[in-house]
């Protein structure tokens, strides 16, 4: 999977890209991804990449010219351009498994200043947004969906791991874990654990998930 990214802050995406799962899809070639400045697409002198806007009122808007000559250079047949903002549809894993057999994804990060709304009506396939808070810009918000599309990536997580049993993939919150000391400063390990009988064992999950989603996520259910 290829995956463009458009920012104002590329250093933000250097250090949190470049460890752990990322890094070795990266390093495998199961990810090639690229941050650009959306800076170097400007042509004026004082490179500038916001203006006020139509009609007046407070804050400044991200100008359109160099978000569509960038996204103009990067895409190709089969390219999904994806906008973030606090305005867009909420991420989650469901929709992360749907961008993960993308060959081509183009995220382009909003900021506090606001796109241009032609960028929406003639760049954008999609608008995502990481949840109901607002942040300084995108950044974060891209990272967190290349994050969680990379790990579903085939091969991602090496053959050890599989994406498919965890938390959000069978629509429940995780059972309760354990390992060892058996007794650790008194605090016990549920007996079933311990006890080797596998169905008993998968029945008690089960019913753990249940009553851990009744409890904290009902809207899971
Ligand atoms: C994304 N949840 C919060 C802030 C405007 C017009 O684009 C904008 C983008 C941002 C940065 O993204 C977020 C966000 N998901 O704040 C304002």
């Amino acid at each position: 999977m290829k995956i463009d990214v458009l920012t104002l802050f590329p250093a933000m995406f250097t250090v949190p890209l470049d460890e752990s799962i990322v890094k070795r899809a990266r390093a495998e070639g199961l990810l090639d991804l690229a941050i650009h400045n959306l800076r170097d697409y400007t042509h004026d002198r004082h490179r500038t990449m916001d203006d006020k806007p139509f009609g007046g009122g407070p804050g400044m808007l991200l100008k359109p010219e160099p978000i569509f000559e960038a996204v103009e250079n990067l895409a190709r047949e089969n390219t999904r351009v994806i906008l973030l903002s606090p305005a867009g549809r909420t991420f989650n894993q469901v929709i992360a498994r749907e961008l993960a057999p993308q060959p081509h994804l183009i995220l382009v990060c909003g900021s506090y200043e606001g796109f241009d709304e032609r960028v929406r009506e003639a760049l954008a396939d999609d608008e995502l947004s990481i949840g109901d808070y607002v942040l300084t810009n995108g950044a974060l918000p891209a990272m967190v969906i290349i994050d969680a599309v990379t790990r579903l990536l085939p091969g991602a997580l090496g053959d050890a791991q599989s994406p498919g049993e965890e938390s959000f993939s069978q629509g429940l919150l995780e059972y309760p874990q354990y390992t060892r000391p058996a007794d650790f400063r008194g605090m016990k390990v549920p007996e079933v654990l311990l006890s080797g009988n596998h169905a008993q064992i998968a029945r008690w999950r089960a019913e753990q998930a249940k009553k851990r989603t009744r409890e904290r996520r009902p809207d899971l259910l």
